[in-house]
């Protein structure tokens, strides 16, 4: 569990010490954090967002969504989302950024696949749910957004095996129907590693959204945000033209179904043997220097 009620960025969390620390904060700031709980996992975790905002939503603030950990080995995911959280909440200097805007985070949406990835195979990417030969689905390939067209597999042990069908898993079919009631998202940012990618869509097919220039100079803008910290610099761009074509990923859905115009997957550095496995002295300077890139997206939605 979490150790005297406080969060550290010298090690990982597992998914019970991330919900800790959310109790927490609904316990110590009540007046600006709320929990809701979105929906269980396959295996019966729950699943927490955490509602950051301060005063009246009356008029209706913006909403920027964050989730993380959709892929169950990026660790270094989960811990952004917590720093991001752990800023906004205990970090009064940080205060502007929660007056105008509610920010909404799921920093665990694969909790089975994750704690998996602690317990069994550091190296395992998707869901749990079980299988006839093999175990799992990619949630990244399981929206149902031209699902199964391109970059995703139907053969269930591949690594990115989108599902029976579209929102076969519990999981992507919770944060679904999250997304789908919330009103006001704006922006709707899912952390993942790893490449210093900061992606927009489409990652369906090499088409671009109509809104694609606006999307590539905020990125360029998060870009500099972080780089100034330390040098860091991330590729922007669709997903399709500077990494992959892949169908049924969040970020397709959050734009093309849910209709949210601000849509990043941002892929986080990498680190260790594997990529995936930052070593955990790398966290703090990962978490400090992408809140950077976050103040920027705050930025727009609160002027834009
Ligand atoms: N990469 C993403 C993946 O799901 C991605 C990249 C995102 C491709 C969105 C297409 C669309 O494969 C990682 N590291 O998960
Ligand atoms: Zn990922």
């Amino acid at each position: 569990a979490l150790k005297s009620g406080r969060i550290s960025f010298t090690q990982y969390q597992r998914h019970s010490a991330i919900n800790d620390y959310l109790t927490e904060l609904v316990k110590q700031y009540p007046s600006i954090v709320s929990l809701e709980n979105i929906g269980q996992s396959y295996q019966k975790r729950d699943m927490v967002v955490i509602r950051i905002s301060t005063g009246s939503s009356n008029p209706a603030k913006p909403v920027i969504f964050v989730d993380a950990g959709i892929h169950a080995r990026e660790w270094i995911a989960p811990a952004t989302a917590l720093y991001l959280i752990n800023q906004l909440v205990e970090n009064s200097a940080n205060r502007y950024l929660i007056e105008n805007i509610d920010w909404i985070i799921l920093p665990s949406a694969n909790p089975d696949g994750y704690e998996y990835s602690w317990t069994n195979d550091r190296l395992w990417r998707k869901t749990v749910s079980p299988g006839t030969l093999c175990n799992g689905c990619d949630p990244n390939r399981n929206f149902d957004f031209h699902w199964m067209e391109t970059g995703a597999s139907s053969w269930e042990c591949s690594e990115t095996y989108a599902g029976s069908r579209a929102f076969s898993e519990v999981e992507t079919r919770n944060l679904r129907d999250y997304i789908l009631k919330t009103p006001n998202i704006k922006a709707y940012l899912t952390l993942h590693s790893y490449g210093q990618y900061l992606l927009y869509p489409w990652g369906y097919g090499n088409v671009l959204p109509s809104n694609w220039r606006e999307l590539d100079d905020l990125g360029q803008k998060v870009n500099d945000a972080i780089r100034a910290v330390s040098g860091t610099r991330y590729t922007v761009g669709s997903s399709t033209q500077v990494l992959y074509a892949a169908a049924g990923a969040s970020d397709d859905w959050a734009m093309g179904v849910a209709g949210i115009d601000l849509v990043y997957t941002i892929e986080l550095p990498g680190g260790g043997s594997y990529g995936f496995d930052l070593p955990a002295s790398r966290i703090q300077g990962v978490v400090v220097e992408t809140f950077e890139g976050f103040k920027v997206y705050a930025d727009y939605v609160l002027n834009n």
